[in-house]
């Protein structure tokens, strides 16, 4: 196959440090060892910089995180982490089982059960309840992710090889730490989260050191 200058390139990242869907890719760029550019997306400032005319052409949600890669730009993480995959040599983040491979089940129950609602809680419209609602929705999610994983864990979320649920699984777990959901209910997910954090990839890709983490924040 000839290389265009487009599959030549350094795939980029607009992503925000803090946003879950973002360091999901991130996690799969490090797993996969490759090299990357990132454009910070401040979701916060001047009303949200996701919002500008000029993002909606990279993303028409509006949302980040969205990456240009091989000539491309695609959003939805775990549609992003696929594509990495299936392109981009380095330990498989979908397993070639089709058991496993199914239990991209636990991906979806994160990104489409639980991760949804709590961003819809830093909506100006959502008020003074936010923490409840955010700590409402991931207490649901962790209930029923609970016995899925002392099901399907190994080492990791499925058996002993990492996958794409552990991409999400991560970055969840940080997101009900900032909501201060009690993890101590969720023996399971707690054990997996604390042997991931300790994985080189996770640990490069954590929100506390990206080149838009504000210093206060910076670890
Ligand atoms: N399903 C999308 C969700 C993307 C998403 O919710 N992104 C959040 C950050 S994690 C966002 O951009 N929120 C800002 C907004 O919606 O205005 C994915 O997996 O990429």
């Amino acid at each position: 196959m000839r290389l265009s200058a487009a599959h030549l390139a350094k795939p980029v990242l607009h992503g925000y440090f803090r946003s879950s869907c973002s360091w999901r890719v991130r996690i799969a760029f490090a797993l996969k060892g490759v090299e990357f550019d990132q454009v910070p997306v401040n979701l916060i400032k001047d009303g949200g910089q996701q919002r500008t005319e000029q993002y909606r052409t990279i993303n028409p949600m509006q949302q980040v995180p969205a990456v240009e890669i091989d000539g491309i730009t695609l959003s939805q993480s775990l549609a992003v982490i696929q594509y990495i995959d299936e392109t981009r040599p380095g330990p498989r983040l979908l397993p070639a089982d089709p058991k496993k491979r199914a239990q991209r089940m636990i991906s979806d129950l994160i990104a489409s059960g639980i991760q949804p609602l709590p961003p819809l809680s830093d909506h100006p419209q959502v008020g003074a309840e936010k923490v409840q609602w955010a700590q409402h929705f991931i207490d649901r999610g962790f209930r029923a992710l609970e016995p899925v994983l002392r099901e399907t864990s190994g080492m990791y979320c499925v058996g002993d090889e990492i996958s794409m649920a552990d991409i999400c699984l991560v970055p969840q777990v940080y997101n009900a730490e900032r909501f201060s959901v009690d993890l101590e209910k969720y023996p399971t997910i707690k054990r997996l989260n604390q042997t991931l954090l300790e994985v080189e990839a996770f640990r490069a890709s954590h929100p506390s050191h990206q080149p838009d983490t504000p210093e206060e924040l910076r670890a």
